[in-house]
């Protein structure tokens, strides 16, 4: 478990977290630890996500992945581990017998368990393997096409990224308003996020990714260069960060960090 979240990664769900608890005047300690919880949430998703049985990689956060050094079981347990501790840290912090931080408590963790599981990012998973690898009866895959792509991604990476912010605004005290227009800026930041690291996977080095690149163009998958072309997918990407920059100014937040985080994901792909 240390192996994988010390290996360093961006970090990019526990910072939406953290300045989405910022943006709304809240108390950045109240979503330390539901930032700390998503960030073990993804490395596990990331550990199951590079077993030979899915993804199968064998570089990660520019280490090798942990099923090459320590073994599948070890990986598959290090995963359940992080994520029931996820779990376990979201009930124990903060520690409060506040009734409204209890429900604030308890309302990201419903959110936060939605969005990792079956109709969120292990949902969005199972989407991706059935149309990519023959299932044990051999039976064919199913190609998808671009909606069902968009929706593999929103459950797949985009739930928990939307989460991420969703949870720091809901720590920080936010009214149902302002975290639900939170909430849509945060769906368009994970949809530019894919697009932007379907465009790092064509265009990118392995050694700076920190994984292997070119692996969905070489596996066949529809990726938004494959399917758009890479000029297009860069424009739908900056169009992903003026819709969500509309949502901001609707919650009344037009110039926050998140902003700031939005600008950054795409500004990659530049
Ligand atoms: C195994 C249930 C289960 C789910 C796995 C997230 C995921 C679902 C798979 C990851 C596959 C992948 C590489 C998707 C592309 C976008 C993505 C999530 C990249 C990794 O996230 P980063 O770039 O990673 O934020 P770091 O290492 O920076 O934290």
């Amino acid at each position: 478990m240390r192996y994988s979240v010390t290996a360093g990664g961006k970090r990019l769900r526990s910072v939406l977290c953290l300045a989405s608890a910022d943006a709304v005047g809240g108390l950045r300690e109240l979503a330390m630890p539901a930032a700390c919880a998503l960030e073990l949430i993804h490395t596990y998703s990331l550990i199951h996500d590079d077993l030979p049985a899915m993804d199968d990689d064998t570089m990660r956060r520019g280490r090798p992945t942990l099923h090459v050094v320590s073994g599948e079981g070890i990986a598959i347990l290090a995963g359940d581990g992080l994520l029931t501790e996820a779990f376990a840290l979201l009930a124990r912090a903060p520690q409060t017998t506040d009734a409204v931080m209890i429900a604030r408590k308890l309302r990201v963790v419903g959110r936060i368990a939605a969005a990792a599981g079956p109709i969120g990012m292990v949902g969005g998973q199972a989407i991706d393997l059935h149309s990519s690898v023959s299932g044990p009866d051999g039976r064919d895959t199913f190609p998808l096409d671009t909606d069902s792509l968009r929706v593999m991604h929103a459950k797949k990476t985009g739930a928990l990224i939307r989460v991420s912010a969703v949870a720091g605004a809901i720590m920080g005290g936010a009214d149902d308003g302002t975290v639900e227009h939170i909430d849509a800026a945060a769906a368009e930041l994970g949809l530019a996020f894919q697009i932007v690291d379907d465009i790092l996977d064509v265009e990118g080095v392995s050694a700076h990714l920190g994984k292997t690149a070119g692996k969905d163009v070489a596996a066949g998958k529809p990726t938004y260069p494959a399917l758009y072309g890479l000029e297009s997918a860069r424009r739908m990407a900056a169009e992903c960060l003026e819709r969500a920059e509309s949502a901001f100014h609707a919650a009344n937040l037009p110039e926050s960090r998140l902003l700031q985080i939005g600008r950054w994901i795409v500004q990659r792909s530049n």
